[in-house]
Order: structure tokens, then C-alpha cells, then sequence
């Protein structure tokens, strides 16, 4: 069997139709907050807050799985990232978000999930640290994939993109391409 195919993209992690799952970078109470939680309870619509309910409260590293309501995927998988400097250690909890990920995702059989840059944004996470854990969880989790054939990050900005693209393709998991390569010359 072909390995799971990993990709990057600049994009909005609640506009992903073509993905069975999307993860949503959750708070505790599973509430609808800012950034990546804000756009997909937003697009979801209340119904998934209501799901969450009796789920919350979660911990730093655990994943937990809701239909998607509003949202075009049929799963969303709520991730609590680490707060940076806070919930250590913050490497080892990020990765158990992934990997915990990764195996509700197989739990449910779907083929294709993807991921925004957990705790990077208002948890604090350094982003090149964030890509270097993501990509080493990612490559150690592949091989034991049996449904999921697509895991695509999705990140917010180009330079964003970049970043974890490099991490990607340090690992293995990606081709660099030659506008990427050129860029970090
Ligand atoms: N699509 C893709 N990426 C996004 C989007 C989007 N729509 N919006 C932001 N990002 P954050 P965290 C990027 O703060 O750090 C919330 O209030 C963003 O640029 O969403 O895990 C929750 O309720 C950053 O790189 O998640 C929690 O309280 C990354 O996604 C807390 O924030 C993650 O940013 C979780 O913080």
C-alpha cells in the first residue's frame, strides 16, 4: 500500500470540503473562542457547541471527535494544543495531539483529515518548533495508517506555509518544491 499522502496549503481550515475531517484547535470547555475555533463553530453552526458539551472538559494532548454539522466534512476532531510555557512538556503534548488525531481518524475509518498549526496561534507555540514536532508525530504515525490516505496542513499565511513545508520536507514527508527551495536560499 502507498503511503498516506501528506500536503501543505495557505487556506481556512473550515473551508476544506474535499476532507472527511477537520480539527478544530479547541479550549478546554470546547467552546467556540478566536481564531481556528472562532471560523469552525462559526461555519458549523451552534449545534456543534452543543455537542461538545457533555465532552468538555478536555486536556492538554487529548483529541475528541463530534459530527460536523454546517461545516462540508463529516467529523470534526478537537485537539487541545498546549499553552506554550505553560502545559509541559509542551513538545510531547503537541505530538499527542496529532497522534491522538490520527487515531480517532482511523477509529472512524475515514480517508483524508486535516490539520491547522495546533497552539501556534493564541497558545503561543514558536511556529518552526510547532512544524518540527507536527512533522516528526506525522512520520512516525504514517506508517501504521490503514484508512487515512490524505493528511493535509493547512496553514494561514504563506510564510506560515513555508515554515512547515521546510519541516515537512526535513522529514521526509514532502517534496521541496523549486519556488520553496529558491525562497529559503
Ligand atoms: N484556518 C487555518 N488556520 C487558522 C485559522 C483558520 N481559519 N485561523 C487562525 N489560524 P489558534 P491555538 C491559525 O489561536 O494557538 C482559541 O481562542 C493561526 O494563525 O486558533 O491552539 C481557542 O478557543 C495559528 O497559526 O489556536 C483556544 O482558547 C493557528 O491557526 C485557543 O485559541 C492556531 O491558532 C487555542 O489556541
Amino acid at each position: 500500500m502507498d503511503p498516506c499522502q501528506i500536503e501543505c496549503v495557505r487556506g481556512d481550515i473550515a473551508h476544506q470540503p474535499d476532507m472527511d475531517v477537520v480539527v478544530n484547535a479547541a479550549n478546554a470547555q470546547l467552546l467556540p473562542g478566536s481564531g481556528v475555533a472562532g471560523a469552525i463553530h462559526g461555519a458549523a453552526g451552534p449545534e456543534l457547541a452543543r455537542a461538545c458539551r457533555p465532552l468538555a472538559p478536555i486536556r492538554p494532548g487529548q483529541a475528541v471527535m463530534t459530527e460536523a454539522f454546517g461545516l462540508p466534512n463529516r467529523y470534526v476532531i478537537h485537539c487541545l494544543g498546549p499553552v506554550y510555557g505553560v502545559d509541559r512538556p509542551e513538545d510531547r503534548l503537541l505530538a499527542e495531539c496529532y497522534r491522538n488525531a490520527l487515531h480517532l481518524a482511523e477509529a472512524a475509518r475515514v480517508s483524508s483529515i486535516a490539520f491547522p498549526a495546533i497552539a501556534t496561534g493564541v497558545f503561543g507555540y514558536p511556529l518552526a518548533d510547532a512544524a518540527a514536532v507536527t512533522a516528526e508525530a506525522l512520520r512516525t504515525e504514517r506508517p501504521a495508517l490503514r484508512h487515512l490516505r490524505r493528511i493535509r496542513l493547512v496553514l494561514f499565511s504563506d510564510s506560515d506555509r513555508a515554515v512547515f513545508q521546510q519541516a515537512l520536507a526535513a522529514a521526509g514527508l514532502i517534496q521541496v518544491t523549486d519556488s520553496v527551495r529558491s525562497r529559503h536560499r
